[in-house]
């Protein structure tokens, strides 16, 4: 696709399903698992959200934050001169009302349609190639954690794109772990606050042991724009795996990555009931360094975890702050 057909796409800004609906060229991975079963799950469950009445309307965001748990993207894959692999990428830079409690819309800017945006997942040493397209009013970045060139690394100065304009993005990607890349457009505060970020995640070479795989990125939305959180969620959809448990199998490994990209609050946190977790912090390592049931992330911190339920039953995940676990940041695990 040239420039100008990718460009007159974004200009459908607003109806841009076509991009948004993944933000990625083919090439989609879908991991499944027994997440993928899920369907006739959203049928009922029409029940109480703990501090909520109603229902957020997912198919108007555009999104499902069931789906955003396991979508990984490993985009179009293809191999350079160098016999390297190329995971290529096309993702716009959208403004999108999106419903982030039932009722509460929020005017949130987003990378392909979504919140977080897509969750990027490659592997060590794999090469990275992602045309992005500002299709908003300000100038926007995609900067990623990780190591590359400082001409990549997305800020001001250094691949910020103006509004209508592209930018490649181009790196090798390392070290292996569970990343998250985000606009570094000025003010920071704003440009993160408004969604403009997802999980980037890279596998060490030779994989990890087969486990069923979800991404929380937790974060947050100053819906009256005081400075201070109104919402709170993990994936943007207050209460959304409250309302909507998600179903895991007995005695299967669960590897659980978390990203904290809440902005106006200095930490947060995620806790499970009745298990501890091996903790892998940043998930840069394949020996784990804890073994805890509470983990608390600065911004832009992230944490690999990994459990399994031994007994069914329903198993409460929350931050342990209390304020945020009563805004929306709390959830369960339908065990079978
Ligand atoms: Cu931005």
């Amino acid at each position: 696709m040239n420039r100008r057909t990718f460009l007159s796409r974004l200009g459908a800004a607003g109806t841009l399903a076509g991009l948004g609906a993944a933000g990625s060229v083919a090439g989609r991975r879908d991991d499944g698992g027994p997440t993928g079963g899920h369907g006739d799950h959203r049928a009922h469950g029409g029940h109480r959200g703990m501090g909520t009445v109603g229902r957020v309307d997912h198919e108007r965001n555009g999104f499902h934050p069931h789906d955003i748990l396991t979508d990984f993207d490993a985009g179009a894959t293809s191999r350079d001169r160098q016999g390297r692999i190329v995971h290529e990428y096309e993702i716009a830079t959208v403004p999108k009302d999106i419903e982030v409690a039932p009722g509460v819309v929020y005017p949130a800017w987003t990378y392909a349609g979504r919140v977080p945006g897509p969750t990027i997942r490659v592997a060590e040493g794999d090469r990275v190639r992602i045309r992005f397209g500002n299709g908003s009013d300000h100038p926007h970045t995609m900067h990623f954690h990780g190591i590359h060139a400082a001409g990549m690394d997305g800020v001001p100065g250094a691949g910020e794109v103006q509004p209508g304009e592209v930018f490649t993005y181009d790196f090798v990607a390392e070290p292996f772990g569970t990343h998250v890349y985000h606009c570094h457009s000025l003010p920071l505060r704003e440009h993160i606050a408004r969604g403009l970020y997802g999980a980037f995640i890279v596998d060490p070479p030779g994989g990890r042991p087969e486990a069923h795989e979800m991404v929380m990125v937790m974060n947050a939305f100053d819906t009256d724009f005081d400075g201070d959180n109104e919402v709170y969620a993990a994936n943007t959809v207050a209460f959304a795996y409250d309302v909507e448990p998600i179903p895991l199998e007995a005695g299967e490994p669960q590897r659980l990555h978390v990203v904290n990209m809440t902005e106006h609050d200095p930490l947060n946190s995620v806790h499970l009931h009745a298990r501890f977790f091996r903790l892998y912090r940043t998930g840069t390592s394949l020996e784990p360094d804890e073994l805890t049931d509470v983990v608390t992330l600065g911004q832009a911190e992230r944490a690999m975890l990994e459990f399994s339920y031994r007994e069914p039953g329903q198993y409460m995940f929350h931050a342990h702050q209390t304020e945020f676990t009563e805004l929306g940041w709390t959830g369960r695990f339908e065990v079978v």
